[in-house]
């Protein structure tokens, strides 16, 4: 067994888990808008899901939600009053829309927290965490500070770990971190091909092919090609362990978001369906070639889903492509798929002749009921953010953050504890919700071991 792994740390789903219809282009996102949540249930399918990976020997460990309702944000709106609850009226009563993004619990999808270069990777020899900007959405986009703050009391030890700033927004310069990132290795021990997948170029180059590539006609491309090239250079990757690739605008347009909706790697397998790129045979044999350079001796292999057997709107409903893709043993791996695939007649008959044919590593598929987070557009691969450890880095990181049949126990009493089992939109002007909200995280900063690492528990902070 490898003594470097790839560890899976999950976006604990926060207090305020509603549905505001918030994404624009994100398809479930839209057409849940308005419906009563249960924070509850949602953060105790998170929960299951961590236990499965867990139980299946995959290294598992927690990411704490953020502080919600952001105040502080409504402040800075123009909203006033003598305390936090009239700041919270006073939003409910003139822009409900804006008290919404303020109180998104969209910090639990976590591969949108920051993109990683494992430290085999990186110039330095140390692993980099750059926390994405999402300056795409406005409720997302006040998510880069905290991001900035929890991976910093993760990921401690500067002589191994380097969290670097987001980079600015501006324009086009959106970053929506590992979601649009893929590493291909022969075993996540070794060296990568990171594939970087973006929507659009701040700057079209003359004579580029992506000049000719079809406009968007409904939705906009949440990642500029130039924003993933500044992750990569500021992690100090390697120009030849990096390849950038486009989006194809279709599918875009058809409901993706982000690429991590249409594709996902592990190791040395690129599951991905066949629109996901722009000029997907080109894409192939580029990454091909560039794999070819990095690791002549071996093999990889793309597993290509053809239209016919899965449609895009099909991939899109069932997020087939947002499964997780885990090794478990050397050459046997499991898609960890949400129950709405095995919904699926299409989905689910492609899944059981993939298996059954054994003509890839991809050896079981495990549903998993993550129906709460998918009505906002979030399956599993959503909820997790891959960082590839060796096992001293895995062994600087604080204790409390690993998720064990213990802190499972521990965590699922906490949300009992803390999370209303409904939540409607009205109930956001709730100042109890506010309190209750605080509350937990407090207590949950005490079970994980990280300190004060929200501004709510600096009270010496001028802010
Ligand atoms: O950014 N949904 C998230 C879903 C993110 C999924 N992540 C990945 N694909 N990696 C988003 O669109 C909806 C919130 C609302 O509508 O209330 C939301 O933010």
């Amino acid at each position: 067994m490898h003594a470097t792994k790839e560890v899976n740390f999950d976006g604990l789903v926060g207090p305020t888990h509603t549905y505001a219809g918030l994404s624009h282009g994100n398809v479930a996102s839209m057409s849940h808008r308005g419906a009563v949540s249960h924070p509850r249930e949602a953060a105790l399918q998170g929960l299951a899901k961590m236990r499965l990976l867990a139980d299946l020997g995959v290294p598992q460990a927690v990411l704490p939600p953020q502080e919600r309702p952001a105040v502080e944000m409504l402040r800075v709106l123009g909203f006033s009053g003598r305390d936090d609850a009239a700041v919270l009226r006073a939003a409910a009563r003139t822009a409900p829309d804006l008290l919404a993004a303020a109180s998104s619990a969209s910090a639990m999808w976590v591969a949108n927290a920051a993109t990683i270069t494992p430290s085999i990777d990186a110039a330095d020899g140390r692993v980099h965490l750059t926390p994405a900007n999402l300056t795409s959405k406005l409720h997302r986009s006040l998510e880069p500070p905290q991001t900035a703050r929890t991976l910093r009391a993760i990921f401690r030890d500067p002589a191994r770990f380097e969290v670097h700033a987001p980079l600015p927004g501006g324009g086009l310069w959106g970053d929506e971190g590992a979601a649009n990132h893929t590493r291909l290795a022969p075993t996540h021990a070794r060296r990568g091909l990171h594939v970087f997948v973006y929507g659009h170029r701040v700057r079209t180059q003359p004579g580029e092919n992506d000049a000719a590539a079809p406009r968007l006609r409904r939705y906009v491309s949440r990642q500029a090609r130039e924003a993933s090239e500044a992750v990569a250079r500021g992690h100090g990757l390697r120009a030849r362990q990096a390849e950038f690739v486009r989006q194809n605008p279709a599918a875009i347009d058809a409901g993706v978001f982000h690429n991590d909706v249409i594709a996902v790697g592990n190791e040395n397998v690129l599951f991905y369906h066949e629109a996901a790129f722009f000029r997907s045979a080109e894409v192939l044999r580029r990454l091909r070639a560039r794999y070819a350079t990095l690791h002549p001796e071996a093999a990889w292999q793309a597993v290509r889903v053809p239209d016919r057997r899965v449609p895009l709107a099909e991939a899109v409903r069932s997020y087939l492509f947002n499964s997780q893709l885990v090794t478990l043993a050397p050459g046997h791996m499991a898609l960890i798929a949400p129950a709405d695939c095995h919904d699926s007649p299409a989905v689910r008959t492609y899944l059981d002749d993939l298996v059954a044919e054994a003509r890839t590593p991809i050896r079981a598929v495990h549903y998993v009921d993550l129906r709460q987070s998918m009505r906002n557009g979030g399956g599993p691969a959503c909820l997790r953010l891959r960082v590839v450890l060796t096992a001293a880095e895995r062994a600087a990181l604080p204790a409390g953050v690993w998720f064990t049949p213990e802190r499972h126990a521990t965590l699922a009493a906490w949300v009992r504890r803390h999370y209303r089992e409904t939540l409607a939109p009205a109930d956001l002007a709730d100042p109890a919700l506010l309190e209750e909200s605080r509350r937990a995280l407090d207590e949950l900063t005490q079970l994980l071991g990280l300190g004060s690492i929200y501004p709510f528990q600096r009270v010496d902070d001028p802010k």
